[in-house]
């Protein structure tokens, strides 16, 4: 009998093992965020480990860890800038900084986002658009003003971006070895055994603004589509076990849930809705529409069986010293989110997460509360 009890506890710990090792990086990474979730929301940080608003560049330094003892528990980066090849990216970090830093966080038990702002393929200026399409008006408009009709269809119009870049399309090769450019670095993204690093990957985010080249009046529902489902299937084929795929819409307010689905890539391609959310205007508006928001994307991703997350937020270069817990955290807490990103920590006059500054004593506060998890937080849930 008790041979065969033995014999049963060996046969069920094999089991286990073989199913927790059936299962990708992608999908433990999903298991576990259904796990953090049930225990509250986990502070991001963007760009967290490279500079702060009194340094620059400094191994092991973070804002997050000087004023709350602990690294965030997500950190987010940026590729913007590998697709030209370049060694830094968009906000001057070293490509191979922010390898060995999303190493470094993975091996302490972190969990790694990654969001991209590519440069506009067509017309090689940056991600953001608004400029170009202020300029691209202003020459159509002077160059018929003189009657030259022909030369004005000459000049290129942004909204034709996203069509260029699709199977057929005039930069469509050169987009594919872009795509490449980030498959490559996702590939490079190994713990020390030599397996993938899971990574929760963000591309063309905010996408219902139109101040980036994917943005909602840059291209349509179909090209959006065509757009995301190509980038998606380059890159599943290239690293098929180690991606989940967030899909991280802007602060709107007014969304229905029509409106907000025309873009949605669908269930299958997705694994976490986000939302991108900084107060601009007023706080009053900020929190009404929040909660419309969030009301709406929590309802979605319960019926479509989805994680939510605010993927960038907060009050950039915050004066209020009550902001976090005051405005924010009331709001956040009736909702089911999963973490929540402040962005860099750039400059005195740009900066997501204040926490040297007027609001370091709110934020420590909150920090305390046992829901609101850091690295330490969650390095022993796996
Ligand atoms: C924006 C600003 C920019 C930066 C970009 C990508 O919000 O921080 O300075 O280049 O994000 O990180």
């Amino acid at each position: 009998m008790k041979m065969k009890m033995v014999i049963l506890a060996v046969a069920m710990a094999m089991t286990c093992s073989l199913q927790a090792a059936t299962k990708t990086p992608a999908q433990q990474l999903l298991e576990r965020l259904q796990k953090l979730q049930k225990k509250g929301y986990m502070y991001g940080h963007q760009d967290d480990p490279f500079y702060g608003l009194t340094w620059d560049w400094d191994l092991g330094r973070s804002d997050t860890k000087e004023l709350v003892g602990d690294y965030p528990a997500v950190m987010g980066f940026d590729l913007g800038g590998i697709e030209m090849g370049d060694a830094k990216n968009l906000d001057s970090v070293p490509f191979q900084r922010i390898h060995e830093e999303i190493i470094a966080h993975h091996q302490r038990g972190g969990i790694i986002t990654i969001s991209w702002h590519p440069r506009n393929p067509l017309l090689g200026t940056t991600a953001w658009i608004q400029n170009d399409t202020t300029a691209y008006n202003e020459a159509v408009a002077a160059l018929k003003k003189i009657g030259q009709d022909a030369l004005a269809k000459q000049v290129i119009d942004p909204k034709t971006t996203v069509k260029s870049i699709l199977p057929g399309g005039s930069h469509h090769a050169k987009y594919m070895g872009w795509l490449k450019r980030v498959a490559d670095f996702l590939l490079t993204l190994k713990d020390a055994k030599g397996n993938p690093i899971p990574v929760i990957f963000r591309p063309y985010h905010e996408n219902n603004g139109s101040w980036f080249w994917w943005g909602q009046n840059l291209c349509s529902d179909e090209e959006f589509h065509a757009l995301w489902n190509m980038t998606q299937d380059y890159i599943n084929n290239v690293l098929p076990t180690n991606l989940l795929w967030s899909y991280s819409p802007n602060l709107q307010g007014n969304w229905t849930e029509e409106a907000w689905l025309k873009r949605y890539p669908g269930d299958d391609r997705i694994d976490l809705i986000g939302e991108d959310a900084y107060q601009w205007g007023t706080e009053a508006d900020f929190v009404t529409s929040l909660n419309a928001d969030l009301a709406l994307i929590t309802s979605i991703a319960q019926q479509h069986g989805k994680l939510i997350a605010l993927t960038e937020c907060g009050y950039q270069n915050s004066p209020d010293a009550t902001w976090w817990q005051r405005v924010f955290k009331p709001v956040i807490e009736q909702y089911p989110v999963c973490y929540f990103l402040p962005w860099r920590n750039y400059k005195k006059d740009h900066f997501g997460a204040a926490l040297q500054t007027t609001t370091a004593d709110d934020f420590k506060a909150w920090a305390q509360q046992k829901n609101f998890m850091f690295n330490n937080d969650i390095k022993k849930i796996k």
